[in-house]
């Protein structure tokens, strides 16, 4: 189809504009997710957000995770957004009604679930590049990493604590918000179960009066089955065990499992590095080792495709979805597996699609049923999704692999309007312009 979109800028101009989405989205105290759709700070947002500041400005991307922190909940838990004053966005602060929880955060209001936990992997990254800056950047991006650490212990000892019911050793999520996939077709089945009560006080949507075309965003009966969820949590006083016990949604999320284990390994870089506890460095290499292990054990056998597992219905759920790939971001597969993983995602059904604009995955295959290329995450390809594979390859030594995906990243969001998703045979860009995070990791790939 070629790229039909009216304007390509030559890099230096992209990293530009790029830089300038994050100024504009500054409020000063956070860097709002995007401008008009998602005026608060999200958790996995703020830890690639803080990637791009740093190749701005690196005592900006320090605190930026500092804010996200100090939010962090008693108990450990990092969550999902941390609210500004802004009201635009709904379910805020009220609908959530964090403030029951025993656990939660003082002077702050936070939502009451979590995101992937990405975050270890920006505070390598914004040490590795204040460390090629200036002297007093090396020296507060050292101070920052070594002091952060344990926060970051606490947030995946909370997740192994509270998060790994059941024997597939997978990290399961109460909510699909929290895989950051929200409406993925892998939660299609799980989600089918959830019955929204009689007792689902009334709401009215916000996000659908900013996105023009309400088909691009997750449909009405999925938002009711969203809310029921924080409901059902709500009146659990937001306690995990209760909530891990009862909700009637609990998926082992194999995704956020794979950046789970690899999220680990880098904070027992950081913490050898810096000279933390050495039992807690034996812990994360422990939880790393089972999280890869639950990872590379729940591949199917023909396909080598990770799976979710519905841990209400006791079942692997096979939808194909982007999160397949998983055990290349982790590693532990067998060689078989992986290999038969990397060719499938070179073939005609991800990323050698013919009719690709840009030869990056896809949230879904364009050749399954029920792929809508212009869906949130049922189809369109999302920026940030090409950054971990390309981050997770170049770790994995894969230069050739991670470069071809930067590049796919770089063609994919040339278009300089960091669309929040893209269409993936016309690119054109897709809920939110501006999109913070799309902007840091072009960033990133750019400096
Ligand atoms: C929502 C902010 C968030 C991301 C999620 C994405 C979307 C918010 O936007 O969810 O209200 O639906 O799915 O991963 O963190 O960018």
């Amino acid at each position: 189809p070629g790229d039909r979109r009216p304007v390509r800028y030559p890099e230096p101009a992209l990293a530009a504009r790029a830089a300038r989405v994050l100024r504009d989205n500054d409020t000063g105290a956070v860097i709002t997710a995007a401008p008009r759709l998602y005026p608060h700070m999200w958790s996995w947002d703020a830890a690639f957000i803080s990637i791009g500041l740093a190749r701005l400005d690196v005592q900006r991307a320090i605190s930026e995770l500092q804010t996200l922190f100090r939010a962090q909940w008693r108990n450990g838990m990092v969550p999902h957004i941390v609210f500004t004053e802004n009201d635009a966005y709904f379910p805020g602060p009220d609908r959530w009604g964090t403030e029951v929880a025993h656990d939660g955060p003082q002077h702050v209001r936070t939502s009451g679930i979590c995101q992937p936990p990405v975050h270890a992997i920006a505070v390598q990254r914004v040490l590795e590049i204040g460390r090629r800056s200036s002297a007093a950047d090396r020296a507060d991006a050292e101070r920052f990493a070594r002091d952060i650490w344990p926060s970051l212990y606490a947030w995946h000892r909370w997740l192994v604590e509270y998060r790994t019911p059941g024997s597939s050793g997978l990290i399961a999520i109460v909510h699909g918000w929290e895989s950051g996939m929200d409406n993925s077709p892998r939660w299609d089945v799980p989600y089918a179960a959830v019955q929204p009560g009689a007792g689902l006080p009334p709401y009215v949507r916000k996000d659908v009066r900013i996105v023009g075309d309400p088909s691009e965003r997750p449909s009405d009966r999925e938002y009711d089955r969203y809310l029921w969820l924080i409901e059902e949590m709500r009146r659990a006083g937001y306690d995990q065990r209760k909530i891990v016990r009862n909700s009637s949604f609990l998926v082992g999320d194999v995704f956020v499992t794979a950046l789970f284990a690899v999220a680990c390994d880098v904070l027992v870089e950081l913490g050898k590095e810096f000279g933390q506890a050495p039992e807690e460095i034996a812990d994360l290499q422990e939880w790393a080792d089972n999280a890869r292990a639950a990872v590379a054990g729940s591949c199917h056998s023909v396909s080598g495709m990770a799976r979710d597992r519905d841990l209400r219905a006791n079942r692997w759920l096979d939808t194909q979805t982007v999160a397949g790939f998983s055990p290349l971001l982790c590693g532990g597969a067998p060689d078989e597996v992986q290999l038969k993983l990397l060719s499938l995602l070179d073939s005609d059904r991800w990323c050698g699609h013919p009719e690709l604009l840009a030869p990056v995955p896809p949230s879904v295959s364009p050749m399954r049923p029920g792929f809508n290329p212009r869906q949130y995450w049922r189809g369109p390809q999302w920026p940030v999704v090409v950054w971990l594979f390309s981050w997770a390859f170049e770790r994995r030594g894969w230069h050739e692999r991670a470069r071809k995906l930067r590049d796919g990243g770089v063609k994919l969001t040339e278009d300089g309007s960091f669309g929040e998703y893209y269409e993936p045979f016309t690119g054109e860009p897709l809920g939110s312009t501006d999109q913070s995070w799309t902007a840091a990791v072009v960033l990133d790939w750019l400096c």
